[in-house]
């Protein structure tokens, strides 16, 4: 009975494994033969590397935006400038009609360059005030650029942050500004060396008045540092890229200095800021252990973890699976998470980091809780008062014996053999 109901638990678990492999891929079983291998595992099925696409993490997301125009219905005028002459050309902003309305969600909806949507913010608000737009990614990505194209001319001053704790805490990623040092506190340009990989350097590049509309802002987080190269083997540059938030601040607006004169309404009414494009270029981080990124029951977005790791970003080895440390995969190992060796007596472990040293750097799990009736690390023995049934594998759950009356064969026999023993005495 109890080798019936052993074969049925094996065979409902063998296909609940197979369910859940056939569900990564789809939900028939159609789609799971039509769909293309998984590229965590080559054609042996041996774990390897694998990242999910590279996508523009902002797209359709909502931007927190400090300022825009439109509420109530303002006027706004554009600058164009012909042969060194410069006429204003004065529309209204107004939230509420479709027409003249340029909302945050027009930052991330579909750039189309035939008819760009700008978000727009009130106008002048300028230096010391600035105008701040926040994106939540909602986990953490590999970011690789951060790009704004503006409907105004590009800003004076503006910096790029980074938050990789939800926004708890912000960081600088780059600097514009035609002023670095005044603006930032920040040298122009500053060269970047293996010793400040992970600091934030100031450029006057992309801060000129000019285009008036049209111009482009794109930080590339990687370019001009040194270990960019050999990215997989630099902890430094991989904590640099890593976001969960992007916030854009805008310091100071770009002026042709007649703001102070007597027609400074009108000119004021021409310095805002507008931009029909926000992008964050990346991956979702998921430490080279996830080909894609999905929805979990909550709705947030995290890692489809394969290789034995867990976690939102495929950060820790799953439970029993700790038979050596958790590692990022790089292009030469998968660095997979190996199981537990408990024989099938124990469903914990843990992880040992000296035992780990000692095996020379192969294995340092420990079983936790060894049942029946085996112990060691492995549960690869009888534990004291049990002893080995050497006609079953030490897998087997009745590999070890009690000398306990009734159970165990020694005993039976031990005992026949005193018994006769006392009848010779007799
Ligand atoms: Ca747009």
């Amino acid at each position: 009975m109890i080798r019936i109901s052993e074969v049925w638990v094996t065979s409902v678990a063998i296909s609940l494994v197979v369910k859940g492999a056939l569900g990564g891929y789809g939900m028939s079983m159609f789609a799971a033969q039509s769909s293309p291998p998984d590229p965590c595992y080559d054609e042996n099925g041996n774990p390897r590397r694998c990242i999910p696409d590279f996508v523009n993490s902002a797209f359709g997301k909502d931007v927190r935006v400090s300022s825009t125009c439109g509420t109530p219905a303002s006027r706004y005028c554009v600058v164009t400038e012909k042969d060194e002459e410069r006429t204003r050309d004065c529309h209204t902003c107004d939230a509420g009609d479709p027409k003249k309305t340029h909302p945050p969600a027009y930052l991330t909806d579909l750039n189309n360059p035939h008819n760009l949507t700008c978000w727009q913010s009130e106008n002048y608000v300028q230096y010391p005030q600035n105008v701040t737009l926040t994106l939540s990614l909602g986990k953490k990505f590999e970011v690789t650029y951060v790009s704004l194209q503006f409907c105004s001319p590009r800003p004076e001053s503006m910096a790029i942050f980074k938050s990789m704790d939800y926004g708890k805490s912000w960081v600088p990623f780059q600097f514009y500004s035609t002023q670095c040092k005044k603006m930032y506190n920040k040298q122009n340009k500053a060269a970047i060396t293996k010793q400040n990989e992970q600091e934030a350097i100031c450029t006057d590049s992309h801060t000129d008045m000019h285009p008036l509309t049209g111009g482009l802002i794109a930080f590339s987080t990687l370019d001009g540092r040194p270990s960019a190269h050999d990215f997989d083997n630099s902890p430094v540059l991989q904590d640099w890229v890593t976001a969960t938030d992007i916030k854009v601040a805008f310091s100071r607006l770009h002026t042709f200095g007649d703001e102070n004169e007597d027609d400074s309404e009108l000119a004021r009414d021409s310095y805002f800021y507008a931009v029909s494009d926000l992008q964050v270029g990346g991956r979702c981080k998921c430490n080279g252990h996830a080909s894609k990124c999905v929805k979990d029951r909550e709705g947030n977005l995290v890692c489809e973890c394969k290789h034995n790791t867990a976690g939102p970003e495929c950060d820790r080895c799953k439970p029993f699976h700790y038979d050596r440390p958790w590692q990022r995969a790089t292009a030469r190992e998968a660095n997979e998470c190996v199981a537990c060796h408990c024989n099938l007596h124990a469903r914990r472990c843990r992880f040992n980091m000296e035992l780990y040293k000692l095996s020379g750097r192969r294995s340092g799990g420990v079983c936790l809780n060894c049942r029946h009736n085996t112990a060691g690390r492995h549960c690869h023995y009888c534990k004291e008062g049990f002893f080995r049934d050497m006609s079953k594998a030490i897998s087997h759950r009745r590999a070890c014996k009690g000398r306990v009356p009734g159970l165990g064969v020694c005993w039976t026999h031990m005992q026949s053999h005193k018994h006769q023993h006392k009848m010779k005495q007799v």
